[in-house]
């Protein structure tokens, strides 16, 4: 079958987060819908198709160790935790390459969630938008299962989100594949509204640019 509403489209997701927070195992959930317990340092870009409301979308999904994301370049591992400025051409790569993002921190792990704050603003100083309401990002606050040693509150998280105009889920890639799912069909739903608010022109003010051109055109053409 051909037409808009069933032709397949094509993303590249990056999911950051701190040490440990389960890049890894959410990636894995998601893919293969199980849980393994342990991944070593998994770098590797993964396709993996859904259907979104009827539609196949093809998602390449870029997971690496916190630690290769931002070291290769300046070796340097405290340097780096602490450091995300966009310089490591690394993280840039990744930055630039990616169409969405999963920011993924733990809910038991305060200094993950703080640095989630960072990944935004190196994300909105690199990416070439007008503002960060146009980047299509995911906020995730995962092991959701292990309540009892939570150290930030969904509502810290939901926050956050709403103040960076990001969506937001608590899930735990642990026990729960349905909302790890959820993560990926929202990041869908942004990148698709993202990519059509690109196509359109921006509102009155695309109209009056346009016909400003025509009327400038006819001038052209009279003389
Ligand atoms: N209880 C619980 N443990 C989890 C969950 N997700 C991941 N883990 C565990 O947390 C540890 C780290 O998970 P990874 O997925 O390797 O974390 P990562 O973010 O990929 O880490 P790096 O690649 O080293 O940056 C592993 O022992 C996982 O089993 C979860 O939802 N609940
Ligand atoms: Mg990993």
């Amino acid at each position: 079958m051909t037409g808009l509403n069933t032709a397949r489209m094509e993303a590249n997701v990056v999911v950051l987060g701190t040490d440990s927070v389960g890049k890894s195992a959410l990636t894995v959930r998601f893919l293969t819908r199980r849980f393994i317990g342990e991944y070593g340092d998994i770098e590797s870009i993964f396709s993996h198709s859904i259907t979104v409301d009827g539609r196949e979308q093809t998602l390449n999904i870029w997971d690496s160790p916190f630690s290769q994301v931002i070291t290769h370049e300046t070796g340097c591992w405290h340097v780096s935790q602490q450091d995300l400025s966009p310089e490591s051409t690394t993280y840039e790569k990744r930055l630039q390459w990616a169409d969405g993002f999963v920011l993924v921190y733990s809910i038991c792990d305060r200094a993950s969630f703080n640095t989630i704050g960072k990944l935004l603003q190196s994300i909105k100083a690199t990416k070439d938008y007008a503002g960060l309401q146009n980047v299509p990002i995911v906020i995730v606050g995962n092991k959701r299962d292990l309540h009892h040693r939570r150290t930030v509150l969904s509502e810290e998280g939901r926050l956050l989100a709403l103040s960076a105009d990001c969506q937001f889920y608590e899930v735990s890639a642990a026990e729960n594949y349905h909302s790890v799912l959820m993560v990926f069909h929202g990041l869908v739903n942004r990148v698709r509204e993202s990519r059509s608010a690109g196509k359109k022109p921006a509102g009155i003010k695309g109209i009056v640019k346009s016909m400003s051109a025509v009327f400038a055109r006819r001038r052209t053409d009279s003389l």
